[in-house]
């Protein structure tokens, strides 16, 4: 860079620290609950306090300042706190490899990254600031826990978890490699552990209606929480044993097809496991193989699919509707947690028990066959899975899918070996980490009483934070007696506290209800102050959230509403979910190695530019490609703008723009409308600030053109100021500071957060009407008045549909039509 060109370039960095200390100083986003206003609460979903912002961040933190920049202006009451998401299990493995504790690292990180977003000039309302490690809040979470407890929202059961025997913790499936530990390479083994669970199924059937609700949601998060809860009808029904005094349950969505079931696939979990195989020839084999399939799904992540494989437990069942004999298997595939954990298999009709059967050599006997086909066992390839009319299925013969799905369920309700049944692929939501750095549950556990909530006064349990920095190691709770030793609260013998603390999903399932009333002492909510705000009207983050954090806030906002401390549905009304930023073509990512640093960015160009980049790179919901030369051409802009009104302090005060405008200042005005009813649209519609932004770049070509060609009058300065004006206010929201200087160096006196929003004429908006002649044959047939900017396209249609033209071309057959810009149409015959 040349030093010429580094002079001309404004002195952001001062401009930048005078307006966030301006702003810091006057409280200037700071809001209370106010009836008379209309409220706005727009909301960035939080940051886990990592170290250091990322352009993602940049870039989401920069479309929710937009958004509430924008409605302040617009006259709303606006709510857009900040906070951080501050538990969880990097602060524990980062404390042990700098010997420090969760507790420093983090709040270090809150420290640093605070800073961090003043220096974006992020409106915030610091004062509503949370932090979820903190007592203040999680303390509530306590509370929240023990109502849930006592209505029965929150239980315990046993489940299986990965268990390392050396570390003496539970693993999360990501910490499992290859089946070994992470940490220490020791086999993982699986244990049995009582776990404590959120009763969201309860809300299941509910928190699938509601997504009707969500017009302000995209499509693509409504569908993936609908698979997520995944509502499934179909038949329950009973297959005894043969030989036993057992049944097997099974749950199927194709009653339809129960006449074509030839074996049956059970969970290698399955209750009956035991009970079939017991005595059995190749019990021991049967063993072995289940060991091994235990093995293999730890090995797998969730999304693995496994190549199908299967043991024959040497029993039968029976089908009750025909008395058919068919083997029993267990099955890899067949989830423990779905359904009951049986599948009636069909493999002429279901891919999985096709392939099945084809491997093993079972019989394979279609049933359903759809229209206008025969199904020949011999040649099929794969299963048919499409519905039919039915065959081979007794008294059901010749009916229709539909109608024998009901016709069956019906008759194995008559018969009491069946039910209609529904199933939900949503479970109970498993809370319980071996962790320290987390909210611990507020729970004791009594030789005598059993299971006795901490006592309301005693809350919040509070995390110990005696560990020796020195030691390196983060003992979770479980190896601290002076924590777990307690009495019991009810009758005061000794007892022992839960030693597990809250996955960190839950502090975030209802923090943005704690930023309408985050100092409330009293309770968990203050019912007016957080009913004032609530719900968000815009949140805004990214897609990876789409399903597990926003139906868990969903589930708790239903859940609080039940328990009396809110009066909504649902949490989020609108929702935007944004997309990645990414460098040479894949996600800006550490371990890539093609991060772009914010703080660079913002040390090289300012606070403004890094914003205005990341919002003119791309529509919001869209991936933003990362691009130097963008980020040079908006500095270009702001220094442009800035030098066009250094050269001109006068412009400030104009008189009225007068009716009489001459050509010059007629454009520039029409352009100054047409800009702000563009910007205006493009961010109420949809938040493509990128057009809006270009429509201001526009705008301000238009202004310097318009400067250039001046002739002194009156109305052309009215008409500039009347540009620079619209500009730094619709710049406001995306470029605070710069927008905040300009406005005082065009002789401003009141801040231009004072101004509304601009409001644009629709008569000064019009391009101005131009006459266009229509020839027919190169005669002149017709004129057509029609705005200056009018497309070809556009053109032609209303020239062909011109009443005077359709005389002469009706019944010919149209060659060619040809438009002369601004002057004529030719239609050839
Ligand atoms: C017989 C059948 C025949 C099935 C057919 C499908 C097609 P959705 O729709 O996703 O709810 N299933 C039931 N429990 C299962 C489990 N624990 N693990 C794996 N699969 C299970 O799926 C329901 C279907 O998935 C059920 O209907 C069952 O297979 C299988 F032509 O029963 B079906
Ligand atoms: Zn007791």
């Amino acid at each position: 860079m040349t030093s010429s060109q580094t002079s001309s370039r404004y002195d952001f960095k001062s401009i930048e620290e005078k307006w966030q200390e301006h702003w810091e100083r006057t409280k200037i986003n700071k809001v209370s609950e106010n009836a008379d206003k209309e409220k706005y609460y727009v909301l960035e979903m939080f940051p886990y306090p990592s170290g250091r912002i990322h352009m993602g961040h940049v870039r989401n933190y920069s479309i929710g300042d937009v958004v509430a920049r924008y409605k302040r202006l617009r006259g709303y009451n606006v709510l857009h706190p900040m906070g951080w998401d501050a538990f969880g299990l990097p602060a524990e493995n980062a404390a042990q490899k700098n010997n420090s504790h969760p507790a420093v690292w983090t709040y270090d990180n809150i420290d640093y990254m605070r800073n961090q977003l003043r220096q974006l000039g992020l409106s915030y309302d610091w004062d509503r600031e949370i932090a979820t490690c903190r007592p203040e809040y999680y303390r509530w979470e306590q509370k929240l826990f023990i109502e849930m407890f006592e209505k029965g929202l929150a239980y315990q059961k046993n489940t299986s978890v990965n268990w390392c025997d050396s570390c003496q913790t539970v693993l999360a499936n990501e910490q499992v490699i290859d089946g070994l530990c992470w940490r220490c390479d020791e086999e993982v083994k699986p244990k049995e552990m009582n776990g404590w669970f959120f009763k969201i199924t309860d809300y299941a059937e509910e928190l699938l209606d509601d997504l009707d609700k969500l017009e302000g949601w995209p499509e693509k998060v409504v569908t993936m929480q609908r698979n997520w809860i995944g509502k499934s009808t179909g038949l329950s029904c009973d297959f005894a044993v043969d030989g036993l005094e057992e049944k097997i349950s099974i749950f199927t969505t194709r009653p339809d097809t129960i006449f074509g079931v030839t074996f049956m696939s059970i969970a290698p979990e399955h209750d009956l496991v035991d009970t079939l195989i017991s005595g059995s020839q190749n019990e021991q084999e049967i063993r072995n193989f289940i060991e091994d399939i235990r093995s293999e799904k730890q090995q797998q992540g969730p999304a693995d699919e496994p190549v199908k494989k299967g043991i024959f437990t040497g029993r039968y069942c029976i089908n009750p509707f025909n008395n058919e004999k068919v083997p029993v298997y267990i099955a890899n595939f067949v989830l423990i947690g779905y359904g009951t954990g049986a599948v009636m298999a069909v493999p002429a009709h279901d891919e999985r028990d096709f392939e099945f059967a084809k491997k093993y050599s079972l019989p394979i006997k279609p049933v359903v066959i759809p229209k206008g086909e025969s199904l020949v066992v011999e040649e099929m390839e794969n299963a048919s899975t499409v519905y039919g009319s039915l065959t081979g299925s007794g008294q059901f013969d010749g009916m229709e899918s539909e109608q024998a799905k009901q016709a069956i369920i019906q008759y194995a309700e008559t018969n009491t070996f069946g039910s209609a049944h529904t199933t939900y692929r949503l479970r109970d939501w498993g809370i319980s980490r071996q962790r320290y750095w987390g909210a611990p549950i507020p729970i004791v556990y009594c030789d005598k009483c059993g299971i006795v909530p901490a006592p309301l006064d005693s809350l919040p349990v509070e995390l110990p934070q005696d560990v020796n920095p020195g030691d390196g190691i983060c003992r979770p709770l479980h190896q601290r007696p002076e924590f777990y030793e307690t009495t019991c609260p009810a009758c005061g013998d000794s007892a022992r506290r839960e030693t597990d603390t809250m996955d960190t999903f839950v502090e975030s399932s209802w923090y943005y209800m704690r930023y309408g009333c985050p100092r409330h002492e009293e309770d968990i909510l203050d019912k007016d102050k957080a009913g004032y705000w609530l719900a968000v009207d815009q949140y805004i983050g990214g897609v990876e959230h789409a399903i597990l954090h926003l139906l868990y806030s969903r589930f708790f906002t239903k859940m609080l509403r039940d328990l009396g401390y809110l009066k909504i549905d649902e949490p989020f009304t609108n929702l935007l979910t944004q997309g990645m930023v990414i460098k040479d073509g894949s996600k800006m990512s550490k371990s890539k190695g093609n991060v772009v640093d914010p703080h660079d960015l913002i040390g090289e160009y300012g606070a403004d530019t890094t914003r205005l980049f990341s919002l003119f790179a791309a529509p919001p919901e869209k991936d933003l490609e990362w691009n130097s030369q963008g980020v040079e051409g908006c500095s270009r802009f702001l220094n442009r703008v800035y030098r066009f009104i250094s050269l001109r302090p006068h412009l400030a005060t104009h008189s009225e723009l007068p009716t009489d405008l001459n050509e010059n200042s007629r454009a520039l005005h029409r352009k100054t409308h047409q800009t702000i009813r563009r910007v205006t649209e493009n961010i109420e519609n949809n938040f493509h600030f990128n057009t809006a932004i270009s429509g201001v770049m526009e705008l301000f070509n238009t202004l310097t053109a318009t400067t250039d060609n001046a002739e002194g009058e009156p109305a052309e300065d009215a008409a500039i100021c009347e540009a620079i004006e619209s500009m730094l206010v619709l710049l406001f929201p995306m470029v605070p500071h710069f927008c905040s200087e300009m406005w005082h160096a065009i002789g401003k006196e009141s801040g231009i957060e004072e101004q509304q929003w601009p409001n644009y004429d629709e008569e000064a908006a019009k391009e101005d009407l131009l006459t266009i002649v229509v020839q027919v044959r190169g005669k002149v047939r017709s004129r057509l008045q029609v705005p200056a900017d009018i497309d070809d396209e556009t053109l032609k249609t209303m020239a062909h549909a011109d009443e005077n033209v359709q005389r002469f071309i009706d019944g010919e057959e149209v060659k060619k039509t040809i438009v002369v810009k601004k002057k004529l149409v030719n239609i050839v015959v």
